[in-house]
């Protein structure tokens, strides 16, 4: 049989050459677009964004890194990541830059892979107190390969800078973190530098959630103090899903590029690093220190409304875009009222809190998140009015009738999306 591409191959639309999964991309755009995302690790991209990552740059194969490929007809893929290291160096004030990493987690392990050998001791935050699965959680490789010794938070749920110092000393870790997934508050990264160069540590910190609200300004930077920085471009930076590493070294670059590439990863994901170059040329405008700002006042009055409905949020508020909830004092479970709310038209994500007693598949806290909300043009009264939504569906739950409630909702918060569209 000989072989010639039909028709439709380079010219048909997906609807019409696979009709599934065109349904199954239309129905998440629906749900996208109809209802409010409140998942921190979320946001709605560009159509630029969207552009660059559906471009036939996905076909490229290049390894190594712009004038020492692997692999010819390199000049484009080159250009693309030329630009996106060069703006990611810009937008952060960085020395150094590798877009390659695949995700947050690559970069960390590449990150380890630059620095560390199997076994060595690893300071970070626990995965309970808001720490990241990446930075030694016990089933990651981080934690199977490396010795990791935790800090936690306090009564008040601040990070305990005493506590992170005293373990410091006992024991002398090679590698100190900063940053997690669902720690709201802004990080001294002065007294981590400290302690770091106390004990003769590098100091590494993950800022992928808060990387958009540093860029803006509007966070304390992490860059000029850590040696070294990871980030995701997916979360407030409103980009595509991928990791980005930083530096403020000049002196990093040949082993951090090695682990990377051939260390971790193989090929370059280059539509993937095309999109990163869009949604960091956008980070670049002016532009985006308001949304910085909105992201910021959002999380707050988002907070402000729950403390007001009588829900407790971790440290009493936040200074990034994340807020966790504590539901225990409703005896409710994170994984119900994750439920009851997504059927509300809200998603959050249920989330441990510190000495949670409810497996991670239950958990007995919320973690919400402003950046998604935030880029489609929702503003502080909305997330004032989200706040007292979450609250109504909560106390309905904790009735043991969240129906007519969550359906209440649901039909308002249908008509308020209806004035903030997406993907027109
Ligand atoms: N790190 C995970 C989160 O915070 O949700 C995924 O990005």
């Amino acid at each position: 049989m000989t072989y010639t591409p039909a028709d439709s191959y380079f010219g048909g639309s997906l609807a019409e050459t696979d009709p599934a999964v065109a349904a199954a991309l239309a129905g998440e755009a629906r749900r996208q677009s109809d209802g409010i995302e409140l998942i921190a690790s979320e946001n709605l991209v560009s159509q630029a964004t969207l552009d660059a990552l559906g471009s036939p740059m996905v076909n490229k194969t290049v390894e190594g890194y712009p004038g020492n490929r692997y692999y010819g007809g390199a000049e484009f893929a080159d250009r693309v990541e030329r630009l996106a290291v060069e703006r990611a160096k810009k937008l952060f004030g960085a020395a150094y830059a590798n877009v390659q990493p695949h995700s947050g987690s690559q970069a960390n392990l590449a990150v380890f892979l630059a620095f560390l050998k199997p076994g060595a001791t690893v300071l970070s935050m626990d995965l309970s107190a808001g720490g990241h699965l990446s930075h030694g959680a016990s089933p990651n490789i981080s934690g199977k390969w490396m010795n990791i010794e935790r800090y936690g938070v306090d009564e008040s749920g601040y990070l305990d800078y005493d506590q992170m110092a005293d373990v410091a000393r006992a024991t002398r870790p090679e590698l100190i973190i900063a940053g997690g997934s669902a720690y709201p508050r802004a990080i001294d990264f002065e007294a981590f530098r400290e302690v770091a160069d106390e004990v003769g540590a590098m100091f590494l910190v993950d800022m992928a959630h808060w990387a958009g609200l540093v860029a803006a300004g509007v966070h304390p930077d992490p860059v000029p103090i850590a040696d070294v920085v990871t980030t995701t471009t997916y979360k407030n930076l409103r980009g595509v899903r991928g990791g980005i590493i930083l530096s403020c070294r000049d002196d990093l670059d040949r082993k951090l590029n090695g682990a990377v590439f051939p260390g971790v990863q193989g090929s370059v994901i280059l539509n993937a690093v095309a999109a990163k170059a869009v949604c960091l040329g956008e980070a670049l405008r002016p532009e985006f220190r308001a949304y910085g700002e909105a992201v910021l006042a959002n999380s707050r009055a988002l907070a402000a409304a729950l403390i007001e409905r009588d829900i407790t949020v971790l440290t009493g508020g936040t200074d990034t875009p994340i807020v966790v909830a504590d539901l225990r004092p409703q005896g409710l479970t994170g994984a119900a009222a994750s439920d009851a709310l997504e059927s509300a038209g809200l998603t959050p994500n249920k989330n441990g809190v510190p000495n949670d007693p409810q497996p991670p598949q239950v958990t007995s806290g919320l973690r919400f998140g402003s950046s998604a909300g935030t880029a489609r043009g929702l503003d502080q009264d909305i997330f004032t009015q989200i706040g007292h939504w979450i609250a109504d569906v909560l106390e309905a739950l904790g009735a043991g009738d969240p129906g007519s409630v969550a359906t209440r909702v649901r039909d308002e918060v249908a008509e308020l999306v209806s004035h903030h569209p997406i993907y027109r």
